[in-house]
């Protein structure tokens, strides 16, 4: 078992692996990984079983690593392709969901949107007084499901574990 750090949100990063573990249990996935809290949250609450690898940038930290990382294994492999990335990370290479859909690669991939840089305004708020300069504001002006629906790819919002 792992501690969900965000038990009162309707929808929390444990959640959501927590459904990810338990709907793809017994299935062969490749998880991939964005930079940031997102990479965390998912070593902490992946829990792979036989057949199932993660993938990440590791030390090398290089946002936007995620969605075209999956891209290119989803190539060399059979199995299901699943990217959890950040909302920094995805819009580094979100036009790769061009590639994805001409290409109709079978890719899920989920963007943990929390409004924010949050990894680095972790940082700032340990050792900065909060100065949150650069990573936190008051949201975006587009919203990822309908970028993704641009590139004609099946997409939704959610803010409940439920509708999940
Ligand atoms: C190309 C690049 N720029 C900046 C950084 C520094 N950095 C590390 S984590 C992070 C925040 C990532 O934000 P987001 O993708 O939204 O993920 P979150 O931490 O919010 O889950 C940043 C800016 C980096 N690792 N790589
Ligand atoms: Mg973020």
């Amino acid at each position: 078992m792992f501690v969900d750090e965000y038990e009162e949100l309707d929808i929390s990063p444990f959640k959501i692996c927590g459904i990810l573990n338990s709907s793809f249990n017994d299935k062969k996935v490749h998880y991939f990984t964005d930079v940031g809290n997102n990479q965390m949250w998912a070593a902490h609450s992946l829990r792979l079983s036989l057949g199932q690898a993660i993938h990440n940038s590791g030390g090398l930290g290089a946002m936007g690593f995620g969605i075209l990382t999956a891209i290119g294994i989803s190539y060399a492999i059979n199995d299901l392709v699943v990217v959890i990335t950040g909302d920094g990370g995805a819009l580094l290479n979100i036009q790769e969901l061009d590639i994805i859909a001409r290409e109709k690669r079978s890719i899920l991939t989920i963007v943990l949107n929390n409004d924010s840089l949050g990894m680095v305004r972790v940082f700032q708020e340990m050792y900065f007084d909060g100065r949150d300069d650069s990573t936190y504001w008051n949201g975006y002006s587009s919203s990822f499901a309908s970028i993704a629906k641009a590139y004609n790819i099946i997409a939704f919002t959610t803010t409940t574990d439920v509708e999940l």
